[in-house]
């Protein structure tokens, strides 16, 4: 039975990834931060053959010691701050969580590292992000960076460190240079989740109207369960490279607004969204768009579910969960 360690367990990723492992009977092990970390249940209950272990992205000596605890065949290096806008208010926690996280964890794996024969192999996350104020459209694996965010420019560092360990230690560790990727499970902060989960408790009466910035950027939206595929396909190559994941298609937040409100049965999303500055960013990624050519050759992937499709499978998953919500406070 392989071995398959995973930071950013309890994040969106990770909650996938460990399903798809588990369903390729993989023994998954995840990694849980802090004393009593609240969301280690729910994962917990949600994939009882997970084992959760303890370590921190930012305690290296807690990183060799759970990669000495649980020899992985593969590592994936999920665990970040996420929250593009949060880096801006918390430029240096992200730098040392995001990007120096990175490092720590290739030096877990160099410096444990696996018996000759069987070397560990790694996982980096890397982001669309890294392209910034973009230089061609679409984007591939030649597209220069440019990072808008001190989230991009911390995942170009852990971007460069991992290509760095591959080519100086001869690890095989490849980067995903996945495009955004959202689910039923995506955090409520990001704006499709916000959408969905606004929009569905307005449609139930809960709520009036939703507060969101930029409407105006265009993102390469995919499923995050087609995703975690793309990531374990790059780690059974015997080399290991980089690979764009993405749809190819591009749509506003404006095309969000659309599609999602008309599922729901409205004609006009105007009335019930109003504009808040706090929401905007002191620099945007105006468009991506990703050319993930390369993933559909060399590791056969592509992705299944559609914009639309993915729209609704959130907002019905938003209804549902809120009519449960509203039910049992009634009650
Ligand atoms: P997410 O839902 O925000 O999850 C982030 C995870 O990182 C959480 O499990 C969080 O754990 C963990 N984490 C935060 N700080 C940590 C620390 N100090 N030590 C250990 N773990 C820590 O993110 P996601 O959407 O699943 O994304 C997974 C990865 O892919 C991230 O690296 C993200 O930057 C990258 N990425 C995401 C997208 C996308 O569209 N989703 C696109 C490109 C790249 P807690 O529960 O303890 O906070
Ligand atoms: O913003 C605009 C916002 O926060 C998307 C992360 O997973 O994908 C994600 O980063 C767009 C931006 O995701 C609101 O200005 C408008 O243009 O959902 P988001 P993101 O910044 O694209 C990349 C690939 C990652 O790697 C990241 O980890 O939507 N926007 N109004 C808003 N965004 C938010 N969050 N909230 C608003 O109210």
């Amino acid at each position: 039975m392989k071995r398959a360690l995973i930071t950013g367990i309890t994040g969106q990723d990770g909650r996938y990834l460990a399903e798809f492992l588990s369903g390729q009977d993989y023994q998954v092990f995840g990694v849980v931060r802090g004393q009593n970390n609240p969301k280690a249940q729910m994962i917990q209950e949600e994939n009882p053959a997970l084992e959760l272990v303890e370590g921190d992205l930012t305690d290296l000596s807690s990183l060799i010691a759970v990669i000495e605890q649980v020899q992985p065949d593969e590592v994936y290096n999920l665990g970040a701050i996420s929250f593009v806008q949060l880096s801006f208010r918390q430029p240096e926690l992200t730098a040392d969580i995001t990007g120096l996280g990175v490092l720590r964890m290739l030096e877990a794996v160099r410096i444990v590292g696996g018996s000759e024969n069987n070397p560990m192999r790694f996982y980096q996350a890397s982001s669309s992000e890294m392209f910034g104020k973009v230089r061609e459209t679409p984007q591939n694996e030649r597209t220069a960076f440019h990072p808008r965010s001190p989230y991009g420019v911390a995942k170009v560092f852990g971007h460069n460190v991992t290509v760095n360990y591959r080519e100086a230690y001869g690890l095989h560790a490849s980067s995903g240079i996945l495009f955004n990727h959202e689910s039923p499970r995506r955090g409520l902060e990001f704006v499709t989740r916000k959408i969905t989960n606004s929009l569905a408790r307005i449609k139930l009466g809960l709520q009036d109207s939703i507060s969101l910035g930029n409407l105006e950027s265009a993102r390469d939206w995919g499923f995050a369960g087609d995703y975690v595929e793309a990531m374990w396909k790059m780690l059974q190559q015997d080399t290991p490279d980089d690979y764009v994941v993405a749809t190819g298609e591009t749509h506003t937040i404006r095309d969000f607004l659309d599609v999602a409100f008309r599922i729901a049965g409205y004609d006009d999303w105007e009335p019930f969204v109003s504009h808040d500055t706090r929401f905007e960013r002191p620099t945007e990624v105006d468009l991506l768009m990703g050319d993930a050519s390369k993933a559909s050759k060399e590791l056969g992937w592509t992705p299944k579910v559609g914009f639309e499709e993915l729209v609704e499978r959130m907002y019905e998953h938003d209804l549902a969960w809120e009519r449960t919500k509203a039910g049992n406070s009634s009650a």
